[in-house]
């Protein structure tokens, strides 16, 4: 049951110790139960992911490993920038709670102190014109003090940059400013999100390489469209809009 009209995406709350992913269970839980929307959390991943199958380092009670299994009514199109809604979202949440600056890096990187704090993974299933669901896997790096070598350099958490806060306490105001974007976003209004974006953004003026499965290439990011998409210019000079894969912003 729906806690209250703001939360009536969160119809129940799993809470597990260990996990193999809560993205993966949440689409085991998608699978089984047709129409339920809600929230997982787990103290511990053993094979916590990134995007284009990277792992993501989620020790026992180190971070807040959470995914949202939604069922939001748009077009699969729509889907992928539920990404933007939430990192605005978690990046408002960390603000509030600590006195740190969090940068976005397009689309889905927290960025603190030129490291990254928190990273997103959105995954969908859908056919042409149907969105069955989304899982929005979220991870924000709590109270780890190091990091394996090949991200020590990249990497960082709320403890590291000399916060504590309870997972608990970023769930919560997480939770109150997704709610408050996610219903801009359901009703097509992404001037809000945008504009978080915007005034955050560790991407819009920098040189930044788009790297794709299939290529690397130089580009000038130049402005976040309406839609959530990028804008760059390429490398002969033109305008173009950058949609999904990765970017990476050079010097990060
Ligand atoms: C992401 O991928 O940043 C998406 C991470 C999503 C994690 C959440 S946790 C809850 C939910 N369940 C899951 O299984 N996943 C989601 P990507 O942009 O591909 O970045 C992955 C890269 O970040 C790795 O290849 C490492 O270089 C680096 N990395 C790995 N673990 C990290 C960590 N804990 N903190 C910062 N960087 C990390």
């Amino acid at each position: 049951k729906a806690l209250c009209n703001d939360f009536d995406f969160i119809q129940f709350i799993k809470f597990l110790d260990t996990v193999d992913s809560t993205n993966s269970e949440a689409k085991r839980i998608a699978m089984e139960e047709q129409v339920l929307e809600g929230l997982i959390v787990s103290s511990e991943q053993t094979k916590g992911k990134g995007r284009l199958g990277r792992q993501w380092e989620s020790e026992k009670e180190s971070g807040l490993w959470m995914s949202l299994l939604l069922r939001p009514k748009v077009k699969p199109e729509a889907a992928s920038s539920i990404t933007l809604v939430s990192a605005a979202a978690m990046a408002h949440a960390i603000e509030a709670c600590t006195s740190l600056n969090v940068g976005i890096k397009w689309p889905n990187d927290l960025i603190v102190n030129g490291k990254k704090i928190c990273g997103i993974l959105t995954e969908m299933s859908a056919e042409i014109n149907q969105l069955h669901y989304i899982v929005l896997g979220i991870g924000v790096n709590l109270g780890q003090m190091s990091f394996p070598v090949d991200i020590i350099d990249k990497a960082t958490s709320l403890k590291k940059e000399g916060v504590e806060v309870s997972g608990k306490k970023i769930l919560s105001a997480f939770l109150l400013a997704f709610s408050n974007f996610y219903s801009q976003y359901l009703e097509g209004d992404m001037s809000q999100i945008i504009s978080y974006h915007l005034a955050h953004s560790v991407t819009v003026g920098k040189k930044v390489q788009i790297i794709t499965p299939i290529e690397t290439r130089n580009a000038y990011v130049l402005d976040i469209n309406a839609d959530g998409s990028l804008l760059v210019e390429n490398e002969l000079g033109e305008n173009e809009v950058v949609f999904s894969g990765e970017v990476s912003v050079r010097g990060i």
